[in-house]
């Protein structure tokens, strides 16, 4: 049985505390003083300059850092987001056709634009790469493109703690410039923007990136910019790692998933109250959208029971094919590939669980991609049309070799808690642990109790009286269809409820 002690323990090792002024220097990122020089050159000559970004919410978010910062410089700038179905990810030769520049500078991508670099080189366009994404690696070792600078922590040895997001490259590169062109400008200015970029690109809340989205997470709340002024007055309370995870990046991404990222931007650097308030109800009426295209989808997918890996094609919107591949994971505890199928080309996303390699299942069939990235937990991926049959028959083979135990969804239950032990004084334990997020998961627990007491609150969420052993605490549990018996066995998490006076409330994941 777990003790608050215990759980201060467990949760303390997970994380390392660093303080604001221990946040590396930029100069430990390789090439950033040679990058910053020619951005200063450009600056001061009046060059025409580009930004390259992503239609992700990282993407967008150092797209929208980079074009604040060139604006107070006072420089001749552009900032392109390519188009998911026009363009495609990234610096690519096609997008390099309708750009005009002096200076090229990717945000969040470019790290393997080696064809776009080349005609960069060709056209005498000078490129900077800014990038956080793994390098390619192959037999000759690691492949850079082409470029005048590379800045990727990736790529520096110096810089201690690789898993930053491309908004943190992005702010970097704004310090070196910063003091490059010895400006007076206060950079945590960025924060409330860099703190949504790190939770919703999936980085550790450990190290710097706790640092910096407990300090951007202030600053948010602060409601200092129209932007954020408009999340204030949409939701109207104050907002938390787990908001800007769940309510926040979706909204944000649907917009480059459904119609073009360029919303999420104007968003993010707008100017004025009203228009940041208008353009998040756009992208919340985009991000419900997006929610309808997936049931749909989802709706239409049959999937064959013996399969071990799920494998399956057809006209899906291609802004939501990673979506339903995780939805389908988590639906069937089995990895998936969801392509969306254009004119005899298949574009796909593949998501995993548990300890199956998706990234080394799926590259073993090399001979029938026609591209392909990712990790060990996600993959994007596109095959010829034909053959998809030999694709699937040869994943569903390979995936034999795991056995039934490495298919499983992590779900970061610490331990069974006993109910003498909830009280405010652990809710403060475990807030004192937060931003909880990736490598810092919020701690669910395990209980059994009577039910006492079961209120519906609307539609099919619940609140309950639990009692076990002379305690008895509230509890909500959310979607729920099922019957209640007298006694429960829960899987929950310990929470916060302000509404009559600051308590504690058991929000129950699942009842087991
Ligand atoms: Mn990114």
């Amino acid at each position: 049985m777990l003790t608050k002690e215990k759980i201060r323990e467990i949760l303390s090792k997970r994380i390392e505390e660093i303080n604001s002024l221990s946040i590396p220097h930029f100069s430990l990122l390789s090439d950033i003083n040679k990058a910053s020089k020619r951005i200063k050159l450009a600056i001061d000559s009046g060059e025409k300059i580009v930004i390259i970004g992503d239609y992700d919410v990282d993407g967008v978010s150092s797209s929208a850092i980079i074009s604040e910062f060139l604006n107070f410089c006072g420089a001749d700038f552009e900032v392109v987001i390519p188009d998911r179905f026009e363009d495609g990810y990234g610096l690519t030769p096609g997008l390099l056709e309708r750009i005009k520049a002096d200076l090229i500078i990717t945000v969040d991508n470019g790290i393997t634009s080696f064809d776009a670099a080349e005609i960069c080189k060709k056209k005498g366009i000078d490129l900077i790469i800014t990038d956080h994404h793994t390098p390619l690696i192959d037999k000759e070792g690691i492949r850079l493109p082409n470029a005048l600078a590379i800045v990727n922590p990736k790529t520096s040895p110096d810089f201690p703690f690789k898993e930053i997001c491309g908004a943190e490259v992005a702010w970097y590169l704004c310090a070196a410039l910063k003091h490059e062109m010895k400006l007076q400008i206060d950079l945590r200015e960025y924060l409330d923007i860099l703190a949504i970029a790190i939770i919703a690109d999936v980085m550790p809340l450990t190290h710097m990136n706790r640092t910096l989205v407990n300090m951007g997470l202030k600053r948010l709340n602060k409601a200092i910019k129209p932007f954020s002024r408009a999340i204030k007055r949409y939701f109207n309370k104050e907002l938390g790692a787990e908001d800007i995870a769940f309510q926040i990046a979706p909204r944000l991404n649907a917009a480059g998933r459904v119609a073009h990222a360029k919303v999420a931007f104007e968003f993010l650097t707008s100017k004025d109250d009203e228009e940041a308030f208008r353009l998040f109800l756009e992208l919340d009426g985009l991000n419900n959208l997006r929610k309808e295209i997936e049931k749909e989808i989802i709706q239409c997918i049959e999937v064959e029971e013996d399969d071990g890996f799920i494998v399956v094609k057809g006209e899906y919107h291609e802004g939501v094919v990673g979506i339903i591949a995780s939805r389908l994971v988590h639906k069937y505890k089995k990895p998936a590939i969801v392509f969306s199928q254009k004119e005899g080309i298949l574009k796909g996303s593949g998501r995993s669980l548990g300890n199956i390699d998706i990234f080394s299942l799926v590259e073993e069939c090399e001979e029938m991609l026609e591209g392909f990235g990712g990790h060990k937990m996600a993959c994007g991926l596109s095959i010829k049309e034909e053959n998809f049959e030999k694709f699937k028959e040869a994943l569903n083979k390979k995936v034999l070799q795991y056995k039934d135990e490495d298919f499983f969804i992590e779900d970061f239950v610490i331990g069974e808690l006993p109910f003498s032990e909830i009280d405010l004084e652990l809710l403060d334990i475990i807030k004192s642990f937060e931003p909880y997020g990736e490598a810092n998961p919020k701690p669910k627990f395990i209980a059994t109790a009577e039910v006492k007491h079961i209120q519906n609150l609307k539609d099919n969420h619940y609140k309950l009286i639990l009692h076990q052993n002379g305690f008895y605490l509230p509890a909500v549990i959310f979607r729920y269809d099922g019957e209640f018996g007298e006694v429960i066995t829960f899987k929950f998490s310990v929470n916060e409820n302000n509404y009559y006076q600051r308590e504690v409330q058991l929000i129950i994941e699942e009842i087991l």
